[in-house]
């Protein structure tokens, strides 16, 4: 092809995917176990998850009675190192507490 000046113009054939896209969002599960003391769970909420403790009993009550709780979402990185740290916290304690992530639909 060429344009008035009969310079070359380059016809794009395929559609040019659109770039810039959202990262996809993490949640942070918390998984309600029968050894972990409730109070250390709302702890580990309010340390790590800047929960107050209104909210993180009702999350924490939730797990209990529902076996799991969606605690927060995040980008990949900050759900995974705070399930981390907040299982480490209860590790450290000789505890079963488990928090796990998963990738928003
Ligand atoms: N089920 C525990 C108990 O009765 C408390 C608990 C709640 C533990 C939620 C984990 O994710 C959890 N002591």
């Amino acid at each position: 092809m060429s344009d008035s000046n009969n310079t070359t113009e380059l016809v794009r054939k395929t559609r040019v995917k659109p770039k810039v896209e959202r990262p996809k969002l993490h949640k942070v599960i918390l998984i309600n176990d029968d050894f972990t003391p409730r109070e250390f769970v709302v702890t580990v909420l309010k340390g790590e998850f800047r929960m107050s403790e209104d909210q993180a009993y009702r999350v924490m009550i939730t797990a209990h009675r529902k076996g799991a709780c969606v605690v927060a979402v995040y980008t990949r990185d900050v759900a995974e190192t705070k399930a981390t740290r907040a299982t480490d916290a209860g590790k450290a304690k000789g505890y079963p507490l488990l928090f796990t992530t998963e990738p928003e639909e």
